[in-house]
């Protein structure tokens, strides 16, 4: 069924990026919804909504006669985090802690807090609190998460010890990522990859929506050079694909280029990071942490260089930090214009490290047993996932 928004002028919203605006389109036009809602057959029995509605549906959905339940995409210590700082947020008006205890569950420092919350005012940041308070409205919680990665803060938020009136929060991951079949650049991806030795690739990738400067790619043509590794490495330099017209070349140098030809692949394009991480000779991954960036890599039990660039990327790398699969040098900086440039001789080191800890690659491969058992048959995320469609059912 098509549905479609009502315009939206960007300009009468508190920011510039897209990302955020189409989040504010579409949250501007769900009180379109329930009609459509109400007329199915046969009827829903439950509505899942992306946590970037929860607040602009709930009171729309309230009196409807289904079951509502909210998929937050990103890791359930952000969910505690996302349930929590609306309350802290309304608590402390001076700022001037330099971190946010969320009860029960971690201690964050100001520098991992999402960097648009510790503005005064902005669109995300309205969106992020109001949606936060709106999560006591609905039935339930499912978080692309599973008990092995985050034991200790799912049992926590289900203690009700972050938020008391929090509904039950579900752990149904990892989920697979669906096939869009836009990866551009897919048979000479995989063509390359397929004749190099087995576990000696670095995938390097920012996600789908971070753009380096052009001095920090720099930099890290310059250590990926330096070090001794395979890449296959995604170019990445404006935030909005389409307005992606600069050459390769131009981005890391023509020279560069040429002197890695033998043991790199550089591409401006989008891969298919499911079957390039569950490819046998990929072997470690710097990443910036995005949460489907996370979970994909647990999912296939490959080591992680993370380097968080924004947003709950540092919270997320936290998650990886302390299971054990990753490797975090705070040191380095988020991403935007103020940003100190990491050197190349620092990336290579540390992809060098990443690339011959044995340590890390035991426990990655933990991991991976870890997300399997969770989503098979009697698996913990399988399991919750058979009680929610047997609440369903019982209702009726
Ligand atoms: C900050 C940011 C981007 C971003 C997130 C940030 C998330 C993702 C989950 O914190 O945390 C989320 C999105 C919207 C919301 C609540 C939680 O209202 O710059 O994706």
């Amino acid at each position: 069924m098509e549905f479609h928004l009502l315009p939206f002028d960007p300009s009468t919203a508190s920011s510039t990026d897209p990302f955020f605006l189409q989040f504010e389109a579409i949250r501007r036009s769900v009180h379109l919804l329930p009609p459509l809602l109400t007329s199915t057959l046969p009827s829903i029995s439950a509505l899942i909504t992306d946590i970037t509605l929860t607040s602009s549906i709930v009171d729309v959905v309230a009196n409807l006669p289904f079951s509502k339940y909210i998929l937050f995409i990103s890791s359930a210590s952000m969910l505690a985090f996302c349930a929590y700082f609306p309350i802290a947020a309304q608590s402390n008006t001076s700022n001037e802690n330099s971190h946010l205890q969320v009860p029960g569950v971690a201690l964050i420092q100001n520098l991992h807090i999402p960097p648009l919350l510790l503005q005064p005012t902005n669109l995300f940041k309205t969106q992020f609190i109001e949606n936060g308070l709106a999560l006591v409205k609905t039935d339930g919680i499912l978080v692309n998460t599973f008990d092995a990665l985050e034991p200790d803060t799912l049992v926590e938020i289900n203690k009700g010890v972050v938020v008391p009136a929090l509904p039950p929060v579900v752990a149904v991951g990892p989920l697979e990522p669906c096939d869009f079949n836009f990866a551009n650049e897919e048979e000479l991806t995989f063509s390359w990859l397929n004749v190099q030795p087995a576990g000696s690739v670095v995938y390097v990738s920012f996600g789908s929506r971070t753009a380096l400067s052009g001095a920090q790619i720099k930099q890290l043509a310059e250590g990926l050079k330096m070090s001794e590794c395979r890449f296959l490495w995604v170019v990445k330099s404006t935030k909005v694909d389409k307005e992606d017209r600069v050459q390769l070349g131009e981005l890391v140098g023509d020279e560069f280029l040429e002197s890695v030809r033998e043991r790199g692949l550089v591409l401006n394009g989008w891969v298919e990071q499911w079957g390039v991480l569950g490819h046998p000779t990929v072997g470690g991954f710097v990443s910036h942490c995005g949460w489907n960036s996370v979970t994909e890599a647990a999912w296939h039990g490959v080591p992680v260089l993370v380097w968080p660039q924004d947003g709950d990327q540092r919270i997320n790398a936290g998650v990886v930090e302390k299971s054990g699969f990753g490797i975090w040098e705070r040191k380095w900086d988020w991403c935007g214009d103020q940003a100190q440039l990491v050197m190349g001789s620092e990336i290579a080191k540390r992809v060098d490290e990443l690339m011959s800890d044995q340590g890390i690659r035991a426990r990655a491969t933990r991991i991976r047993e870890e997300a399997r058992r969770a989503v098979a048959v009697g698996g913990s995320s399988a399991n919750s996932l058979v009680k929610v469609m047997e609440a369903l059912k019982s209702r009726g």
